[in-house]
């Protein structure tokens, strides 16, 4: 690609991806004409060029599995096909003793992360929190903990009445090593209260994610997408979370979720999900726009393993984890994968395929040497 292809574009959209070549920072304005003008292939060409600026030919992924304790939730969000009442006969909560045979059962699996989420549950407090993590990290001490949302962590904090700052230290010194990007929806404080309006504001999110970057806890940062918002609210999202890494340096990775719409109430209402080239163009303007956040995440149970391998096209560096069919969060929500899971060698197989070289890595996006574990 290069001159030919700029040659062909219209002369304003010519000089926004010029402006891009040139290495000028997106800016809201900019990014919308952007993604109002330029066509697909070229905006995969910009990101591709963007993510092999950070990574090179190198594509990660880790061995890990996720825990779920529960679906029991307090709030009701539109968008959630997991969520259940106590009295549900679809809710589960697991014992501490349930979750110690989950973990013993991957003890030899090689993982090297263990990724805890769960509803925000009304019955469980902080020492629970804390019981939780130091069981896991004792069965499993050669693996990080990345564990529970910001919505979660505020609503366990709170609830035992210490700041912010306070909660994660305990939690850190607990075994907590990394926070996942969940809970962070749509940053737009209209759509967010149409989707989530008991869930806390996105300042709510970021606060705790900033707190968390300067007591050492890296995190990443998520952003649903595909429902009721706009591009220009799609790009506030991003704008907000840029200006906190420009502040901190804290999170690792984006993961944009496509939103899926079966089982839950939002998908009543809307008639189709989005398409795979709002999908590609979502990832391509994450990679383009987040110029800070060193890794972009295509997470393959989200939106399949094919959509996934295509992402790795236009910006994503990072393919997530073998998952070892540990979680139901999209598959309750009409995911193709009912029981996803893959061994390192299919996810080494899908990475070679687009050309790009598999690079086992840990939480930290340190490689890990084979043989090793
Ligand atoms: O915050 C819920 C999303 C998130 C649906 O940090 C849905 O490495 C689509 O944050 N359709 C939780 N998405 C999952 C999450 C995550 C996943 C993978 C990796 C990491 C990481 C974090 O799942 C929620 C919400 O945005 N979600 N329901 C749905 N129907």
């Amino acid at each position: 690609m290069g001159d030919g292809v700029l040659k062909v574009l219209e002369k304003e959209t010519r000089q926004r991806v010029e402006a891009v070549l040139a290495g000028e920072r997106l800016t809201p304005e900019t990014a919308l004409g952007l993604i109002e003008t330029v066509p697909l292939n070229v905006l995969g060409w910009l990101a591709v060029r963007a993510k092999e600026r950070q990574s090179g030919q190198t594509v990660y992924y880790n061995r890990n599995f996720h825990i779920e304790p529960s679906n029991i939730c307090l709030y009701h969000c539109r968008f959630c096909s997991y969520r259940k009442g106590a009295e549900s006969p679809e809710a589960w909560d697991l014992s501490l003793e349930e979750i110690e045979t989950q973990v013993r059962a991957r003890q030899s699996s090689g993982a090297t992360e263990v990724h805890i989420v769960g509803g925000v549950h009304p019955g469980h407090d902080l020492a629970y929190y804390e019981r939780l993590i130091r069981s896991v990290k004792e069965l499993m001490p050669q693996a990080a903990i990345k564990a529970f949302t910001a919505i979660e962590l505020r609503y366990m904090i709170e609830k035992a009445g210490l700041s912010l700052q306070e909660g994660l230290i305990r939690l850190k010194a607990a075994g907590m090593e990394a926070i996942p990007g969940g809970g962070a929806e749509i940053f737009d404080p209209a759509v967010r209260q149409q989707l989530c309006p008991e869930k806390g504001t996105a300042e709510d999110w970021l606060e705790l994610h900033r707190e968390a970057h300067r007591l050492g806890i890296p995190s990443n940062a998520t952003m649903l997408y595909g429902h009721i918002e706009t591009w220009a609210q799609r790009i506030d999202h991003l704008d907000r979370l840029r200006r906190l890494q420009d502040e901190t340096g804290g999170f690792n990775a984006f993961i944009p979720l496509k939103y899926r719409r079966r089982n839950n109430p939002l998908g009543e209402r809307l008639s189709a999900e989005v398409g795979i080239v709002e999908d590609m163009r979502v990832m391509a303007l994450s990679r383009l726009y987040l110029d800070n956040v060193p890794h972009l995440k295509a997470y393959w149970p989200m939106f399949g393993k094919t959509t996934a391998q295509l992402a790795l096209a236009f910006g994503a560096d990072d393919m997530d984890g073998t998952i070892d069919d540990t979680t139901r969060i999209y598959s309750m929500a009409g995911a193709e994968d009912r029981t996803p899971s893959m061994t390192t060698q299919e996810m080494e197989t899908l990475i070679r395929e687009t050309g790009y070289q598999p690079v086992e890595r840990d939480t930290f996006y340190n490689p890990v040497k084979k043989g090793y574990l």
